[in-house]
């Protein structure tokens, strides 16, 4: 079994039914429409290009493309030709680009027209040796007609997907995901949240992460449900479609609700979700006010669950059952999960601690990188090796639901997307003038958090200038939004800044 075998078992059902939905609201373009049929065949057509073009099973392809049609076929026909995907955030510049392609070498970049100007600032060394850029919408380019090739044999411990997500050093890191490691958060998610045929989806998320991609694009895909895919999140097309029923199930990170919740309240009188039956919040934690705030107005309850892209979805609220705002729920169906001290002892119920978690679903290492592997996971005293998630939670006593309490380590949660203060804090001390830099996050009501930057600097710094050389540098989410200029940072006796101090 293989998520390209998922796929093609649900096209066998189900041919004519409809996959595919695409609208971009701001183009003002007729919408695309794909059958499980054609999606089949065009992801086929691709996966023989991509043969010929000399893709062989275990390459990478990296892609930098947004949310389309295009985006799901090729990354279908990838896992067809047995190659792996690497998706890359569109919000990336240069440094991060550069440090994907480099890490993990893809032959193939993957992208479309619009992001030419970004890429064309890369140099061939930081392209990394791709062989063949690949614009989806210039496909008469390198799209010939070609006889289909038998297709390599993929078991479901090769991997699908390198996907990098934030270092504690400040690199990302591309964890290494396998097919079964997809099959596995899709058949509990499939089970937990009862996906079925007629299920729709509407689906704003990126597909560059494991929200959009695995939770989204792949439970609707393996269900034979209709996935209606948006370019980005528009919170009042959001709000016609689902009061037009229009969809049976909505996915978002807490910014989302946060900006949904913000129209709702504007709007007289209020629309009705009827046909929903399933709105799910995920990613960075979603506050109390927001659940409640949303079943007032909707009478909609949130269903609350916790993933990482190292692991895909762990712990779910349930289906049927009380949802708790502020709590994660229970294991979802293959997972174990446990919570353990500084020695890895495990806590009873009640006292907090990291919450580590095993299972299928969990990946099996980072890329070229042995050392943090083997610092991201421990062996328990029957020998099984459990994978350390760096999030501080507490289990309750009676309910067995968990609630997630913090994170181990400093890292900032935006709007869903993951900043790792060290590697903000690097840029900064080589901007001149710079002598000392911490980067904390501060707290924020549509964005969750922003990043915080304190600053020991020689002189004036124009933080015009200093903002938009980051811009230049780094995704824009991951440019401090505030600074603060402090004579000197709190360090401990290693010299370790005390980050709890600058909060
Ligand atoms: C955009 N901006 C952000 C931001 N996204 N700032 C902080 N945090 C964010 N997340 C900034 C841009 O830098 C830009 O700033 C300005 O907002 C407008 O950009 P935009 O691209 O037009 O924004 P918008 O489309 O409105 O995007 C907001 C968003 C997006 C919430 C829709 O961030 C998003 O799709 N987030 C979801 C991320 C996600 O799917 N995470 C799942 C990870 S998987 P400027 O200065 O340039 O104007 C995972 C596992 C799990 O964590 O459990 O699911
Ligand atoms: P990522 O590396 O992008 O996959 O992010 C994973 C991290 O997101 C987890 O380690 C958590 O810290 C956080 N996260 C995911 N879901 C939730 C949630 N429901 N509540 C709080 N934090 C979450």
């Amino acid at each position: 079994m293989n998520l390209w075998t998922l796929f093609a078992i649900a096209r066998a059902r189900t041919p004519q039914k409809e996959a595919l939905e695409f609208v971009n609201v701001e183009s003002g373009n007729a919408p695309i429409r794909m059958s499980y049929e054609e999606l089949y065949t065009q992801a086929e057509r691709w996966a023989t290009a991509f043969a010929q073009m000399g893709l062989r099973k275990g390459d990478r392809v990296a892609f930098f493309l947004g949310n389309r049609p295009e985006f799901v076929i090729a990354y279908l026909a990838v896992l067809r030709a047995g190659a792996i995907m690497v998706p890359i955030n569109l919000r990336y510049r240069r440094m991060e680009i550069y440090h994907i392609l480099n890490d993990c070498t893809p032959r193939f970049l993957v992208t479309e027209k619009a992001q030419e100007p970004i890429l064309a600032e890369l140099t061939s060394t930081d392209l990394g040796g791709v062989e063949r850029i690949l614009a989806v919408d210039a496909v008469d380019e390198w799209l010939s007609p070609v006889e289909t090739q038998r297709p390599p044999l993929v078991h479901g411990e090769d991997l699908a997907l390198i996907m990098y997500t934030s270092g504690t050093t400040g690199r990302s890191k591309g964890a290494m995901i396998s097919h079964n490691n997809v099959l596995a958060t899709v058949t509990g998610l499939m089970a937990a949240w009862a996906w079925q045929a007629d299920d729709v989806i509407l689906l704003p998320l990126p597909l560059f992460h494991v929200h959009g991609l695995v939770v989204g694009l792949h439970c609707a895909l393996a269900s034979g449900a209709t996935v209606r895919l948006r370019p980005k999140f528009d919170a009042e097309e959001t709000i016609d479609v689902l009061a037009h029923g229009g969809a049976t199930l909505f996915f978002g990170v807490p910014t989302l609700y946060v900006r949904l919740l913000d129209l709702l309240e504007r709007m007289d009188p209020k629309p009705d979700f009827n046909r929903m039956r399933l709105f799910c919040s995920g990613s960075a934690p979603l506050a109390a006010e927001t659940y409640i705030a949303f079943e007032d107005l909707t009478g909609h309850r949130i269903l609350e669950r916790y993933g990482m892209t190292e692991t895909g979805m762990n712990l779910s609220n349930p289906y049927i059952g009380p949802r708790v705002p502020g709590s994660v729920g229970t294991p979802l169906p293959g997972v174990f999960a446990r919570i353990v001290d500084g020695q890895n002892h495990e806590l009873a119920p009640g006292s907090e601690g990291e919450l580590l978690v095993r299972g299928s679903n969990v990946f099996d290492g980072y890329w070229n990188d042995k050392e943090k592997t083997a610092a991201s996971f421990s062996v328990d005293e029957a020998g099984i090796r459990w994978f350390h998630t760096g999030d501080l939670a507490v289990q309750d006593p009676e309910s067995g639901y968990v609630t997630l309490l913090g994170r181990r380590h400093e890292l900032i949660i935006s709007g869903g997307f993951n900043i790792y203060p060290r590697e903000i804090e690097e840029l900064l001390l080589s901007y001149p003038g710079i002598r000392d830099a911490a980067v904390i996050g501060a707290p924020h009501p549509e964005w969750g958090e922003v990043p915080l930057a304190c600053l020991v600097c020689e002189g004036e710094i124009d933080e015009i200038s200093l903002v938009n050389w980051c811009k230049s540098q780094l995704a824009s989410f991951k440019v401090p939004r505030h600074f603060r200029y402090v004579n000197e940072l709190p360090r401990n006796a290693m010299g370790k800044v005390l980050k709890h101090l600058l909060k």
